[in-house]
């Protein structure tokens, strides 16, 4: 039986990290076997040209190279994707995925559908939670922020206008995070995803 696949999206600073983390924990305590990726990965040779990218301002590429990349990022890691959800069974939890890719490239100014083809066949998850802030200045707040090339206020502005986007995709669940504790997201988070692993579909839909 093929496992679930699991999205934590967000802004930068938003929480994912926080959160896939304790999704994994939670995950593995009722007795699951958990996998968890983070996208940039920025350990194969794509993902270390997209972390100088996103270290350096100096590190010159066009919008939609850089766009590629990130897509052919999310490819490097395909097959092991698969391979985890249906021979091995683990539930997948990614820490941002396709939709990063679209909303960062299109508050750029590229076209969304544009944005979308190169990742068109990519399994899409059984649930994608976004981390949603209101007021995104508490993100911005947060310590760490403005290290990165996207961290800048306005443009995290617009990225958030480019994820509403996604609102009407099935598998997408906004989760307000203002004002809420670490361990009040976390519970919202559960009380969404463990519906969803007790009852998935064999088949694996893709973008
Ligand atoms: N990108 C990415 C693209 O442009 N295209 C793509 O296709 C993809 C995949 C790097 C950049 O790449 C762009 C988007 C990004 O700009 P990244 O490595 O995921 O992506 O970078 P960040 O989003 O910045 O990742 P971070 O790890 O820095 O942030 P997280 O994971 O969202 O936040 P987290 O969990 O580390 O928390 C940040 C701080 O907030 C605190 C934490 O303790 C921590 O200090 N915190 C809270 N504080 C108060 N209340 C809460 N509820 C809190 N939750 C967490």
């Amino acid at each position: 039986m093929r496992a679930p696949l699991i999205v934590i999206e967000g802004l930068d600073r938003s929480g994912k990290s926080t959160q896939t983390s304790k999704l994994v924990e939670r995950l593995e305590d009722t007795g699951r076997s958990v996998k968890l990726i983070k996208f940039p990965d920025r350990t194969t040779s794509i993902g270390k040209l997209i972390d100088q990218y996103l270290k350096s301002c100096e590190y010159k590429l066009s919008d939609e190279s850089i766009h590629l990349l990130f897509s052919a990022n999310r490819w490097e890691l395909h097959d092991k994707i698969i391979d985890l959800l249906t021979k091995q069974s683990k539930i997948v939890v990614l820490d941002r995925y396709v939709y990063s890719g679209v909303a960062y490239s299109s508050a750029k100014g590229l076209g969304f559908q544009w944005c979308l083809n190169p990742d068109i066949g990519m399994p899409k998850p059984d649930i994608t939670i976004f981390l949603k802030f209101n007021d995104i200045v508490q993100t911005t707040a947060r310590a760490g922020f403005g290290d990165e090339r996207y961290e800048v206020t306005e443009f995290q502005t617009e990225v958030r206008d480019q994820f509403t986007k996604f609102e009407s995709f099935p598998e997408w669940h906004n989760v307000y995070v203002d004002n809420k504790s670490i361990d009040e997201v976390h519970d919202e988070i559960w009380n969404l995803v463990k519906p969803v692993i007790d009852g998935i579909n064999e088949e694996i839909q893709k973008f």
